[in-house]
């Protein structure tokens, strides 16, 4: 029998080790569209539009290339559901003599291919994902008998060994990391130039429909879909962003403006994780544009550390975490997610513009995620598995592989602080600082407590107060303390009873919006 070679929604590439070294008239490849995938989180209706086409399409370019593939769709009567059904099911068609897979991203998935083996009656053998720079064994390597696995020690590894912005064995302009050059405020009017965006054809169009009919009670809004689904269309974005934004990236990196939804971004997440673009040659590419002078050193450093400092560093973080990452919860935090995560409806006008963006796109860029969205979460003390489902549902880009070292490690300090070396708690003021959201918004960033105070403010101490026996002792909050004790006893009585004022005028989350019941 032939070669069967299942391919999955995240691994869209010809350069995939599974496809690699095979030949087109011995090998048969498997696409599935299946319900648990599509719904183990309810998904935004964008990302599952997003991944059937960029599937679909990618099944008409292997064809087009002489592959055979055998493509099964949502709505084929007899669709098993599962991966693994739909495997079984390829079995019995084809009688392959191997079944050649590569790894899965995410750990619920790796687990039912580890079974595969067992299962079926041909040979199972699973690739290792080499679009991956860092294997897991090198990074359990680097991780072992390190207490504090931080990112920026990994990142220089990772320049190292890619050669990246290296001036033989020193990094570029003698610094490794620019990230004190990248903090600009947004300067009044700051726009950027429009992004390409792609008209849906008729296969998109298509799966907006089948969306829309088998997935219509899902969050999110389908008016407007322009993301890249073919490997052109992601390269045209590619182009675009290294011509016209990317100039721009590093300073404006931390900057928000209200309705400007991507500002400097690449915008390229789903597509790097679709496997449409190869991360190497995205950096690749940003380092030729700093030694063609057409980008500054701190953007385009900003950029690669991204890539493969952040990404592939959480990927490893991730697979040395699991499982007990998903269940995580160092600060106890134990609220449920507001209602207003899913609809958007509050008087905060950052929360309600970032809200609106993940609604509209899919997307929201990186300091909205973590200052704004994240931010709040951490103060309010919510539960971590409900940020993570919410932040696994609602982006376009999301795999638990990336998202959950996001959320659990990054944004709520649930590991601990094996990532972070403290809590990215913020108040009012650095939103201010970094945004032009408080100007409208019905709370006053000035104002401290009270019904009118910004609400970060009084959530900002009430959550140092709440965690003072845990974060005292570390050097770098310790000394938030001496501010907070020299208030006196009254003053730190208004803020608690503000935050407590505040929570009371949460509302929980009603419908599951996450999960079905
Ligand atoms: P750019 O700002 O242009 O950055 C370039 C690239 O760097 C991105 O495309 C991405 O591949 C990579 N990158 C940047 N930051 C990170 C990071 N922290 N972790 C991993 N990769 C990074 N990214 C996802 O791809 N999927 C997620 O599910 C996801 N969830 C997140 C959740 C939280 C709470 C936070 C704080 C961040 C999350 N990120 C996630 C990282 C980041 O916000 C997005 O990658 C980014 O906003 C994508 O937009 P962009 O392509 O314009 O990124
Ligand atoms: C996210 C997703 C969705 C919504 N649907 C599918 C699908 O029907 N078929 C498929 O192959 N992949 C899908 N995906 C992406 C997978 O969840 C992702 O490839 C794995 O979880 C990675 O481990
Ligand atoms: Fe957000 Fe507070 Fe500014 Fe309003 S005042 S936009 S809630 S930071």
């Amino acid at each position: 029998g032939p070669v069967l070679v299942p391919i999955l929604g995240d691994q869209l590439t010809r350069d995939l080790a599974a496809i690699r070294g095979r030949t087109k008239d011995d090998t048969i490849i498997l696409m599935m569209e299946v319900w648990d995938e599509a719904t183990y989180v309810k998904h935004h209706k964008q990302k599952i539009v997003l991944i059937f086409s960029a599937m679909r399409h990618f099944a008409e370019e292997l064809r087009d290339a002489g592959w055979t593939v055998d493509y099964v769709r949502l709505d084929d009567p007899d669709n098993a559901g599962s991966f693994t059904g739909e495997v079984a099911r390829a079995i019995e068609r084809h009688e392959p003599r191997l079944l050649s897979v590569t790894e899965a991203g995410e750990w619920r998935v790796r687990q039912d291919m580890e079974q595969w083996a067992d299962k079926f009656a041909c040979e199972v053998e699973i690739l290792r994902d080499d679009r991956f720079l860092c294997s897991q064994a090198e990074f359990d390597e680097w991780a072992e008998d390190r207490k504090e696995l931080r990112m920026e020690f990994f990142y220089r590894e990772m320049r190292r060994k890619t050669g990246l912005l290296m001036d033989g064995d020193k990094p570029e302009g003698g610094e490794w990391n620019y990230d004190s050059a990248n903090r600009r405020p947004p300067k009044e009017g700051l726009a950027a130039p429009e992004r390409p965006r792609f008209v849906p054809d008729a296969i998109t169009q298509e799966c907006v429909d089948l969306v829309e009919k088998r997935f219509g009670d899902h969050f999110g809004s389908l008016e407007r879909f322009e993301w890249p689904v073919t490997r052109e269309q992601a390269e045209e974005a590619a182009d675009a962003f290294f011509a016209e934004r990317i100039e721009c990236f590093g300073p404006y990196q931390d900057a928000m403006v209200a309705g400007e939804d991507d500002l400097f971004h690449s915008m390229l997440s789903t597509s790097i994780n679709l496997g449409l673009l190869d991360p190497l040659d995205l950096c690749r590419r940003a380092e030729q544009a700093y030694r063609d002078g057409k980008a500054p050193l701190n953007s385009v450093e900003g950029f690669i550390r991204q890539i493969i400092g952040w990404r592939e560093y959480v990927r490893g973080f991730y697979w040395h975490q699991m499982p007990h990452l998903q269940k995580a919860n160092a600060l106890n935090a134990q609220r449920g997610l507001p209602e207003f995560y899913w609809t958007g409806e509050t008087d905060m006008a950052c929360m309600a513009d970032c809200i609106r963006s993940t609604r509209d796109n899919a997307h929201a860029h990186h300091i909205q995620r973590l200052m704004v969205l994240g931010n709040f979460a951490l103060l309010a003390g919510v539960n971590p598995r409900e940020v993570q489902d919410w932040y696994l549902v609602v982006y376009a880009d999301a795999y638990e592989w990336v998202e959950l070292p996001n959320v659990a490690a990054m944004i709520l300090y649930a590991d601990g602080g094996k990532l972070a070396s403290k809590p990215y708690a913020a108040s009012g003021n650095y939103i201010n600082k970094m945004s032009n959201y408080c100007s409208a918004c019905r709370y006053s960033v000035s104002k401290k407590t009270g019904e009118d105070a910004c609400p970060f403010n009084p959530l900002y101490w009430h959550f140092m107060h709440r965690h003072r026996e845990r974060l005292e002792a570390n050097p770098r909050i310790g000394r938030i303390y001496a501010t907070w004790d020299r208030m006196g006893a009254d003053r730190q009585q208004d803020y608690l009873d503000s935050a407590e004022a505040f929570f009371d005028s949460l509302e929980p989350a009603g419908k599951h919006w996450a999960r079905s019941s």
